[in-house]
């Protein structure tokens, strides 16, 4: 999928970085990510790269919008169910998430998951994962946390203090639509590993709608998801000696109905060339950058695809205008 020419600009970047702070590895990955994503014949750019600090905040600044619906929706049900929840997961007591990014809806999963006495949650952003953690420990009396900064797709062991037989897992704000449909495999794969036996996981999944409801959740009025979009392009700036006039790219949000996803795309105004790192891309008017997928599925399309790795779904809570749902999936 990804990379056929892993590690090229490892040298080019030492040379014309104007920073004197070269190569640390998440820049070295954000350059890697960006030579090549530019460079292709679709371009593309991965969405995990959203959330430096700004992109972070204007991440916050979508889930409070009108039109974005998943976080309001996702949240109420976790206050409307959290008991029935709670008593479907059962009593373990090592409580895991993976890419933890609002601590609010993790906290009301706990506070009904009244067993849990260790939680681990697991994120890239590791500023955002300690602040998540204190957050949390101020409101959950006798709770261990032991973040993990990691990418939670190659997740391949927990901390050791967290192996301990049967644990839960949380995996929210339907961030699992990111990923292709062989890619979730992979991740439900890897989460039963890492869970064992007699896990429970937990998924938020936002599910497949009218495109009128879809695409303004993704093409706000305010322009706070256009920035989030743009923001990519004023980090290559930021970080990677980039030249680019984002004013001449515009942000994009379209629902593919035969792959059931939103896609986001960043959209060439002009006829332009740019720099990064001392390389040189030409873009036509109108070409364009896919940056992110959000795949949707309806619930009974979710549950197949867990099955089909070999969880067994165990139940699917929903509103009443179906347009979230969280999953329950179980492991013998
Ligand atoms: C955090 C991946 C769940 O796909 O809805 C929000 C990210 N992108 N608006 C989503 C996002 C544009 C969000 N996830």
């Amino acid at each position: 999928m990804e990379s056929d020419i892993p590690h090229l600009v490892v040298e080019d970047l030492d040379r014309s970085s104007a920073s004197p702070a070269k190569l640390d590895p998440a820049r070295a990955d954000f350059a890697e990510a960006v030579l090549q994503g530019f460079a292709r014949q679709l371009r593309n750019l991965p969405c995990r790269f959203f959330y430096d600090e700004r992109g972070s905040a204007l991440f916050e600044e979508i889930t409070q919008l009108e039109e974005y619906y998943p976080t309001r929706v996702e949240t109420a049900l976790l206050e409307a169910y959290g008991a029935e929840i709670a008593e479907r997961m059962g009593d373990a007591r090592v409580l895991v998430e993976f890419g933890s990014g609002s601590s609010r809806k993790t906290s009301l999963l706990l506070s009904a998951l009244a067993r849990v006495d260790m939680y681990v949650p697991i994120d890239v952003a590791g500023e955002s994962l300690a602040e998540a953690a204190e957050w949390l420990a101020e409101r959950h009396d006798g709770l261990a946390i032991r973040p993990l900064v990691a990418d939670f797709t190659k997740t391949r062991t927990l901390p050791v203090v967290a192996r301990r037989p049967r644990k839960l897992g949380f995996f929210s704000g339907s961030t699992i639509g990111n990923l292709t449909h062989a890619e979730a495999q992979a991740f439900l794969v890897n989460v039963a590993r890492l869970l064992g036996h007699g896990a429970a996981f937990l998924v938020g999944v936002d599910l497949k709608k009218d495109p009128a409801i879809l695409i303004p959740a993704y093409n706000d009025q305010r322009g706070v998801t256009a920035a989030f979009n743009l923001n990519l392009l004023e980090r290559i700036n930021r970080e990677l000696d980039g030249d680019i006039d984002v004013g001449r790219f515009a942000h994009d949000a379209i629902y593919d109905e035969s792959q059931g996803r939103i896609e986001m795309h960043l959209v060439s105004l002009a006829r332009q060339t740019v720099r990064v790192l001392g390389h040189e891309f030409r873009f036509a008017k109108g070409e364009r950058i896919h940056t992110e997928n959000s795949h949707k599925y309806s619930a009974a399309e979710f549950q197949a695809l867990a099955k089909s790795v070999g969880w067994s779904p165990a139940n699917v809570w929903t509103d009443q205008d179906r347009l979230f749902s969280l999953h329950l999936l179980k492991l013998d």
